[in-house]
């Protein structure tokens, strides 16, 4: 039967591109806590570094909070109905640690794991796969004054959080996932300082990441521990392609540098036990405070990773060798097109990263955990809200995916960033990325033209499965 619901205009159905799918492919929508949830004071959170930072005069678009954000710590009945109307068969969300543990470590909130235990059994009940993701972003405010993820006791506290949530929600959540995109937490929030915590020390960046990578190997057995045998745990990374822009030697040389920097710095420590080759040296930094069995914690067995990709480097290489993170890109790329974040629509990139990693690394299963595209919506009070350029841009880059999936790529599901409109970080309220658009002023959500897109193509796939 097709419940699906009926777009208001008619939204071509993507037959063909449903069918390039497997049997049993999940296809889901993602979000994180700070960005939605809203409720920061309520029923015992603690505060968190994205609290601090956006109360940082200038550090977010028009002083923009996620104190409301899209109100969803109230709403998780109709939220939850939306992904029905949808069609999904599994959201990605994420647990706030300053609502488990107020302040990073020891007392623990009941309320904070009440939260999220009716959260799972909502989606449940609705026959959605709940895939929890531990860390995105939001790190509670007494460790970042303890010195954040410089210090190694972050990763101690972080292991021991992720042992608490698991015994509470291990019987039920499919899938979990330690951290979001760690390079962002460590290069964006400690090295140039555009995200919370906002430090801006580049050897910083190189500790910092070493502690997020710890805490992910060390919550790696504590989770196991705690869940049903084969439940999958995996990591999110962010996965930035780097091509070349000419043939010369510099290029190839930068093209190296620059892919170090964006991917291999964390799939090197997780799938191979080391750091890349040089890297340190190529940042003219120092390598971070290693202590004697780190790299075999870090490489812990992991079902599946998770890959975040939205766009891809394009470098020219230098006469000189740059640092590792200042190579040239060129920007903008001629003819190219860029969504409202300024990021270059490359889907072939999608399936270019999906086959290399699948080839280079062994990452067992694989899932896009993210994808998806900001654009400058806007809302006329009607039913829906056209958003062309989004449906084209996933269109495209689910295009890659089922290209990637037929050169073999191990790929099992595909989660669009975002469910609805959020605080999109340092730039606030000012992009949307959602395919559910949120009305802040009265906190409506209305299915843009994506949405609606998004929903045929799933039902299209369920009628062929
Ligand atoms: S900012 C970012 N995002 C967006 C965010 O909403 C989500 O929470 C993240 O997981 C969409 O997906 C991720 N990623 C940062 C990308 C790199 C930006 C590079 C800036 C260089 C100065």
């Amino acid at each position: 039967m097709d419940i699906t619901p009926k777009a208001p205009i008619q939204t071509q159905v993507d037959t063909d591109l449903a069918r390039r799918f497997p049997p049993r492919f999940l296809w889901g929508a993602a979000t994180a806590s700070y960005q939605i949830e809203g409720a920061v004071h309520e029923d015992g959170r603690g505060s968190s570094i994205w609290d601090d930072f956006s109360a940082t005069p200038g550090k977010v678009f028009e002083g923009h909070t996620g104190e409301v954000a899209a109100d969803h710590y109230h709403r998780v009945e109709e939220d939850t109905d939306l992904m029905v109307r949808l069609g999904l068969s599994a959201y990605r969300f994420s647990i706030a640690w300053p609502r488990i543990v107020p302040e990073g470590r020891g007392a623990i909130n009941p309320a904070g794991l009440d939260f999220y235990d009716r959260l799972v059994d909502t989606l449940l009940e609705k026959g959605i796969q709940p895939f929890a993701t531990l860390y995105h972003w939001d790190l509670p405010s007494p460790l970042e004054r303890a010195g954040g993820w410089l210090n190694r006791e972050t990763a101690y506290a972080f292991a021991d959080y992720t042992e608490i949530v698991a015994r509470r929600l291990g019987d039920r959540v499919a899938s979990w996932i330690t951290l979001n995109e760690p390079w962002c937490s460590a290069y964006l929030g400690y090295g140039i300082g555009v995200h919370a915590p906002g430090r801006t020390d580049r050897q910083g960046a190189i500790d910092a990441a070493h502690h997020l990578l710890l805490g992910h190997g060390l919550a790696v057995p504590r989770l196991r521990a705690q869940v049903p045998a084969g439940t999958p745990v995996g990591i999110t990374l962010i996965v930035n392609p780097v091509y070349g822009a000419d043939e010369r030697a510099e290029t190839a040389r930068d093209v190296k540098l620059a892919h170090a920097f964006s991917n291999a710095w964390f799939l090197d420590p997780i799938y191979r036990g080391s750091y890349p080759e040089g890297f340190f040296e190529a940042m003219a930094l120092n390598p971070p405070p290693i202590q004697e069995g780190d790299l075999e914690i870090i490489s812990a067995p992991l079902d599946f990773l998770g890959v975040n990709n939205y766009s891809r480097t394009l470098i020219r290489g230098a006469q000189e060798q740059p640092l590792a993170d200042s190579c040239q890109a060129v920007a903008p790329i001629p003819n190219a097109c860029y969504t409202d974040m300024g990021w270059e629509i490359y889907p072939h990139g999608l399936r270019d990263l999906l086959v290399n990693v699948a080839r280079d690394y062994p990452v067992g299963n694989i899932y896009v955990t993210e994808n998806g595209a900001a654009f400058p919506d806007t809302w006329d009070g009607g039913e829906t809200i056209n958003d062309p350029r989004r449906v084209s841009y996933l269109r495209s880059y689910l295009t890659a995916c089922a290209e990637a999936l037929e050169q073999g790529v191990p790929l099992r599901g595909y989660f669009v960033w975002s469910l609805m409109d959020n605080f999109e970080w340092a730039e606030g309220y000012a992009k949307r990325f959602g395919i559910v658009y949120v009305d802040y002023s009265t906190q409506r959500r209305i299915i843009k033209e994506s949405g609606y897109w998004y929903a045929e193509l799933l039902n299209a796939f369920n009628n062929n499965n």
